[in-house]
């Protein structure tokens, strides 16, 4: 191999490591990706290194659908009981807050239950 073309490649491996510190700071993240949110999200979630101080961003018709940060429990019962905080913008930012794990879901009728429900650890 000649050496002209071993700097580059550092460069480039630097150029890597700088912008993926410099991405940690508040991410924003599309729930659902180019889907938005919408049924059969749950699980977008898994693979994603989501931290606090990141953004979620969550895309949908507001005539349709809409957004309830809830508690654990009503999470994986797909019921509104407990305290819960609810978006209907159809364009909604929700910034994480260290510690522990947040859950939204949709509260239309069913929609939960057809996968409208994400669960992140900030
Ligand atoms: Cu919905």
């Amino acid at each position: 191999m000649a050496r002209g073309t071993i700097i580059p490649t550092l460069q480039l491996l630097l150029l890597a490591v700088c912008c993926a510190t410099t991405v940690v700071h508040g991410k924003e993240w599309t729930v659902g990706d180019s889907k938005g949110w919408t049924f059969g999200v749950s699980g977008w979630e898994r693979a994603k290194r989501i931290q606090s101080g990141d953004v979620l961003v969550f895309k949908y018709n507001p005539s349709m659908h809409n957004v309830v940060q809830v508690g654990e429990g009503d999470y994986n019962s797909c019921k509104v009981s407990g305290p819960s905080r609810t978006h209907t913008s159809g364009n909604d930012h929700i910034k994480l807050a260290p510690g522990g794990k947040a859950f939204f879901i949709c509260s239309f009728p069913g929609h939960c239950q057809q996968g409208m429900k994400i669960a992140v650890t900030a």
